[in-house]
Parts: structure tokens; C-alpha cells; sequence
């Protein structure tokens, strides 16, 4: 089944054209990538430089989103304030996760969250997130509530189209991978103490660098990712309107947790649009047992 059949049968209209607008820009993104690595002077609102690519990818995701009419605006990791239009969708989103990694060709990764209310808020008001994986294959994955759905971009005589590849994606009840970012030596004593007991469980280290691809395979094998609490960085590194409550939304929807260490993720109301969490994502016990760790830790004298 075709991607635009799909979503008229099981989207809202709404979200339905902008998943078709996202998918069409995400194949201009992954065929630029080769001429647009180069590095820029600019740097995004959280201090990091930004690389042609990043630009390239916010501007063409801007543009196809602004363009549907849907949205009453699009904030962007990439962006210091959000673009206002007339439609009634927020949009929020990282175009291009994992774009350090691009030299390598390691996965990167588009997250989108279609929140109900004004920005920032929580992850209480998505009516439904997206991301894109550019690995060996390119995949979008979503969900609108009603369960975690893939669709794969194919060659369709001279263009690309996206083909159905799964419905109602679970991740699994056993828990098999794991990726931790950030250094080892700055994350907080309870991150490394559960970091070290998942080998000898028979959980194999899988990290690429990019959450989207660090996610993805948990999503398929069962276990856990983080960007964890760092002793420095106390609330971590990852933003939580543009890429943890987006991906804690599809998380759950594949009968997942994802926590900041203290409690649902989805919980939580940023008080700013770059609001960074510490993130644990993935199998619901394992996700669990660890927020456990963490919180009594916390409450200890
Ligand atoms: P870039 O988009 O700057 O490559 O950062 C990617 C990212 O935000 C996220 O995708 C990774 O999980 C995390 O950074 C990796 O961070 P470390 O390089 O500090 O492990």
C-alpha cells in the first residue's frame, strides 16, 4: 500500500498532508546530503555550529510544511524562534538529528511532534509524531495515536515513492540493545551502575551517535537508549519539544516508557522551546527499573 492511501484511510486530513509533505521533503534532504556537508559559520540557539546541512534540511521542511496552510507554525532545533502561519497545527522539530555524523555515513535522523496547543508544550498535547530514518534504507515511522506504523522510500519509475512496511510495530518483550551517549566517566553514579549490569543480562552495546538510528534499533530488537543526566549537564542534552517528547509519544505507542529519570517524559511542560531532559527510552521494565535507581538515589539522604 501506498503512503497517501494509508493516511486517508487511518490520519486525520491534517496530519495526513503534512506526513505527505514531510515524507516528499525528506527525500530532497537525503539527496542532498552529499553537496551540502560542508560547515557554516552560523551556530543554532543551543550554541552548536550549524553545517549547510542542517540549514538546507530546516528551510526545505519549513517551507513544505508553511505550504499545506496547516500550520500555525513550525519551531525547529535550527531556529531561534518559530515560523507563524494561519493553519492549527504546531509543529515542532529536529530536520536533521545526527548531522555530525554525516563525514562518517552513519544514520541520520528528522523528528517531527504535531502538538494541538501553542509552543512550548507538552508531550500531553501530541496528536501525533513522525520520524524519518536516512540509513540503508529510508524510513518514515509514526504514529497518530492509534498504533506505530513504517513506510519505506522505493524507486517508482523515474521518482521514489514510500510503500507500506509495517503496522502496529511492538517493540519486543525481550530486551536485547543498548546505546548510552555522552562520556561514561560524567554520567551520574545510578546510569553507570545499570550500564554495567546489561552485558552480563545478555544485552549487546549498539551506539551509533544518532539518536534517531540509536532509537530505531531499539524499537525493533528490544532494550534501551539514553542521553543520559550528566554530572555537568544535570538535564542532559537532548531537547524535549523537538526530539524526547516526540519520540517518547511513538515509544509508547509501541507499548514502551521513556522517563527523564524522575517520571514520563510526556509529562513534562518546557518552559522554554530549547528545554533540554536527560532521557531513558525504550522497554518499559527496563526503562522502569531504572528511573527506580535513579529516584531513590535522589531521595537519599
Ligand atoms: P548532532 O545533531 O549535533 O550530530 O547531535 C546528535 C545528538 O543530538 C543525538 O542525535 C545523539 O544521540 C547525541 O547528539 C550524541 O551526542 P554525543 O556525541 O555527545 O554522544
Amino acid at each position: 500500500m501506498k503512503l497517501d492511501e494509508f493516511l486517508r484511510l487511518n490520519a486525520p486530513d491534517d496530519l495526513a498532508a503534512l506526513t505527505s509533505a514531510i515524507a516528499a521533503a525528506s527525500l530532497g534532504v537525503w539527496e542532498s546530503v552529499p553537496f551540502k556537508s560542508g560547515l557554516l559559520s552560523e551556530t543554532n540557539p543551543s550554541g552548536e555550529t550549524q553545517k549547510a546541512i542542517d540549514v538546507f534540511s530546516n528551510d526545505l521542511f519549513v517551507d513544505a510544511l508553511t505550504s499545506t496552510g496547516l500550520v500555525a507554525e513550525v519551531a525547529s532545533e535550527e531556529m531561534e524562534e518559530p515560523v507563524v502561519s494561519k493553519g492549527s497545527v504546531s509543529v515542532a522539530m529536529d530536520p536533521l538529528d545526527g548531522s555530525s555524523n554525516v563525514e562518517t555515513n552513519n544514520p541520520l535522523g528528522s523528528i517531527f511532534g504535531f502538538y494541538t496547543r501553542k509552543l512550548p508544550a507538552s508531550g500531553r498535547a501530541l496528536a501525533g509524531a513522525l520520524y524519518v530514518t536516512y540509513g540503508t534504507m529510508v524510513t518514515l515511522t509514526f504514529s497518530f495515536g492509534k498504533g506505530v506504523h513504517r513506510f519505506v522510500a522505493v524507486r517508482d519509475g523515474s521518482a521514489m515513492s514510500f510503500q507500506l512496511l509495517g503496522v502496529n510495530l511492538k517493540i519486543p518483550e525481550k530486551p536485547e540493545v543498548y546505546g548510552f551517549g555522552g562520556a561514561r566517566a560524567d554520567w551520574i553514579p545510578p546510569v553507570s551502575a545499570f550500564w554495567h549490569s546489561l552485558e552480563p543480562r545478555g544485552l549487546r552495546n549498539r551506539y551509533c551517535g544518532t539518536f534517531v538510528g540509536d532509537y530505531n534499533q531499539v524499537l525493533a530488537r528490544g532494550g534501551i537508549f539514553s542521553y543520559p543526566a550528566l554530572t555537568k549537564k544535570p538535564r542532559g542534552k537532548l531537547r524535549v519539544l523537538y526530539e524526547c517528547a516526540p519520540m517518547a509519544y511513538i515509544n509508547e505507542q509501541a507499548g514502551g516508557y521513556a522517563s527523564d529519570g524522575s517520571g514520563n517524559i510526556l509529562d513534562i511542560e518546557p518552559a522554554g522551546l530549547a528545554e533540554t531532559a536527560p532521557l531513558y527510552i525504550g522497554s518499559a521494565g527496563l526503562v522502569r527499573e531504572l528511573e527506580g535507581s535513579i529516584s531513590s538515589k535522589q531521595r537519599a539522604p
